[in-house]
């Protein structure tokens, strides 16, 4: 049976404020996950452990946030073969570019897809997420379709002020 269940991970619990987007937009389509702190300097033996039962366990896939010198994803996935999905946490004084380009850039061999820095970063790894799951899931399928329609319907009825 295919898994269903989404593995939601972050360096710290200051990521929070970040990940709770991705967390919420999993909430909001009924779909399962564990959140938990895994970090890949603090808690490197419990990232060796997390990623190397990931499947095992029946996560379908890792959204993994960090921020700085972002490591977690890669060595996630250096771990596991199921996907990784990297989310850049702004960073204190760099504001996320550093997380971006720690996680973006894998090297050949080793894959991790990056979202954008912030918010719609992580939200949008939790849409992806649900786009894998919904492969083999039809009734999450149509969610997805209903989320878009929703989105496109909410731009068409957008005004702007009038025009001087
Ligand atoms: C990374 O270091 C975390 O992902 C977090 O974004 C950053 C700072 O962590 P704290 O010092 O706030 O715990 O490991």
């Amino acid at each position: 049976m295919a898994a269903t269940k989404i593995g939601l991970v972050m360096g710290s619990n200051s990521d929070w404020d970040i990940m709770q987007s991705a967390a919420e937009q999993l909430e909001q389509f009924g779909v399962e996950f564990e959140s938990r702190v895994v970090s890949a300097h603090r808690t490197p033996d419990l990232l060796f452990d997390y990623a190397s039962t990931a499947r095992e366990r029946g996560l379908a896939c890792i959204i993994a946030g960090a921020g700085g010198a972002a490591h977690l994803p890669g060595m996630l996935a250096a771990k596991t073969t199921l996907p990784v999905l990297g989310v850049p946490v702004p960073s204190r004084h760099l504001k996320g570019m550093d997380s971006l380009l720690s996680i973006v850039q894998m090297p050949k061999g080793v894959p991790v897809a990056t979202f954008a820095i912030g918010e719609a970063g992580a939200a949008n790894a939790a849409l992806y997420a649900i786009s894998l799951l919904a492969l083999n899931d039809a009734a999450l399928a149509a969610k997805l379709d209903d989320f878009r329609a929703a989105q496109t319907e909410m731009a068409l009825n957008m005004t702007l002020p009038p025009e001087l």
